[in-house]
């Protein structure tokens, strides 16, 4: 996501940080890099002139030159003015005073309004809503069987009418029927067409009449750059928008989208879709995605995601076992199971710090395949060995590589990896070296295990 706006980004404060104290001179010619990446990576023009004069002034200040790591203060000002533009603070959904509420989800043909009604319910659910999907696209054919089988794959109701209602009529009724059987949230999903039209417009505005919605969210696909900002502009004059959500960060937008929309609309970003599974929405937190672009990495959503890929109630069981019998290798492979839910592991590997610039180095799956050897290796131990894995000679160690499809060097490195964490978990149980636990982990140790 974004990578190569990262990179040049990088590449432009690291020739800034082996300077030491800064001229004016060097300052302008990073504000120009910074120019040059920003409009490469298609952000609108009059959002990087903008973007630049606020930094500008605050670089020149005597806030940046007198001070002793002057490279770091220009970081830091870009980090604030990115995150400005991103839209400063997060934006939550709105609800209605009167339930249920109401999401309109528009969007061009193919931006993603069917997959992220459904993304959208599942959150919704998670939290302890009762969300309703309500197939109201009539135009296209099997638009209506596409979100009654994805939301019915994630059990969650989905209100459909034969293809000949009119789509207010489908959505009056389908209000009806939330209000009966006391469903919290309406989302509903509409057509789409290649280009904004009349005769789309008319029918959302209708659509929007007759179901009041709290949330009207427009869909755009981040990959069309400028043309989303465009799209994005035509629909906010015509049906008011409340909110953006920014689909297919996933792929190789070059952040145009992304960091001029909310700007140029004035309309905030709610969600961001980072792939085609129904987990893969995400909160949009200008923050956050400044520190990504910057290559910060993102502690935050890493964080976020962990907690809620961790069985609470596992962890501490886990916990209540470091501190009595203490770690052995069952409880590594419950671990990685845990790690696996998180997602795909170079999602993960982009968020944390310092990794960002690994990467576009490991290939797709490499991790995950690094992960599965190590699965493959503890299955292919005895309960006893899991349990006590002091027992496991050399004669043991070749027939656990043998039965894993790896060699015997594998079985060490998983060997010496276990025995640094029993170490510290040691350590820990008596009550020392969280901060070794929390390196290790990649997150503070806090949050998984003391609730
Ligand atoms: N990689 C990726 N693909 C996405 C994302 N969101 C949607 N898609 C894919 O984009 C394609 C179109 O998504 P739909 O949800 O059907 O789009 P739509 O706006 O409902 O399209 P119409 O109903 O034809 O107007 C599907 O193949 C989705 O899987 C995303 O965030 N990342
Ligand atoms: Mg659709």
């Amino acid at each position: 996501m974004l990578e190569i706006l990262t990179q040049k980004l990088d590449t432009v404060f690291r020739k800034l940080s082996v300077k030491g104290k800064l001229s004016e001179k060097d300052i302008d010619e990073a504000l120009r890099q910074v120019r040059l990446a920003l409009l490469e990576a298609d952000v609108n023009f009059k959002v990087v002139k903008e973007f630049l004069s606020r930094v500008q002034e605050r670089a020149i200040g005597t806030e940046v030159m007198q001070s002793l790591t002057p490279a770091q203060q220009i970081i830091k000002i870009v980090n604030q003015e990115l995150i400005a533009i991103l839209g400063q603070e997060p934006c939550n959904l709105t609800s209605a005073i009167r339930l249920p509420a109401v999401a309109l989800l528009v969007g061009l043909q193919g931006s993603g309004k069917t997959t992220t009604a459904v993304k959208l319910a599942v959150q919704l659910k998670q939290q302890g809503h009762r969300p309703l999907l309500v197939a109201a696209d009539t135009r296209r054919p099997a638009a209506i069987q596409q979100l009654k089988l994805l939301g019915e794959q994630q059990g969650i109701p989905v209100y459909t009418e034969n293809a000949e209602v009119a789509p207010t009529t489908i959505c009056n009724h389908a209000l009806g029927y939330a209000k009966e059987t006391e469903l919290t949230w309406v989302i509903i999903d509409t057509q789409g067409r290649l280009h904004v039209d009349e005769a789309m417009m008319t029918e959302l505005t209708d659509i929007k009449s007759a179901s009041l919605p709290s949330e009207v969210l427009l869909t755009v696909d981040a990959m069309t750059g400028q043309d989303a900002v465009r799209v994005a502009r035509e629909f906010h004059e015509r049906i008011r928008l409340t909110g953006l959500i920014l689909t297919k960060m996933d792929g190789d937008a070059r952040g145009g989208a992304a960091l001029s929309i909310r700007f140029v609309t004035g309309v905030p970003i709610k969600f961001m879709g980072i792939g085609e599974k129904v987990a893969d929405l995400e909160r949009f937190y200008p923050d956050r995605l400044a520190s990504r672009i910057l290559g910060m990495g993102d502690m935050l959503t890493f964080i976020d995601r962990t907690e809620k890929a961790f069985d609470q109630q596992q962890a501490k069981q886990i916990e209540r076992k470091m501190r009595t019998t203490g770690f052995n290798l069952e409880d590594i492979l419950n671990q990685l199971r845990q790690i696996q839910k998180m997602g795909s592991l170079s999602q993960l590997v982009e968020m944390l710090p310092g990794f960002s610039k690994l990467a576009p180095d490991l290939p797709d799956g490499e991790g995950e395949a690094r992960l599965k050897k190590m699965e493959a290796i503890v299955w292919s131990m005895t309960v006893e060995e899991r349990r006590q894995p002091g027992i496991i000679n050399g004669s043991r160690r070749r027939r656990i590589a043998h039965g894993s499809g790896t060699t015997p060097q594998d079985v060490n490195r998983l060997l010496s990896q276990f025995y640094q964490i029993q170490k510290l978990t040691r350590a820990m149980a008596r009550g020392k070296s969280h901060g070794n636990m929390q390196k290790l982990l990649g997150v503070p140790y806090d949050r998984f295990y003391s609730r």
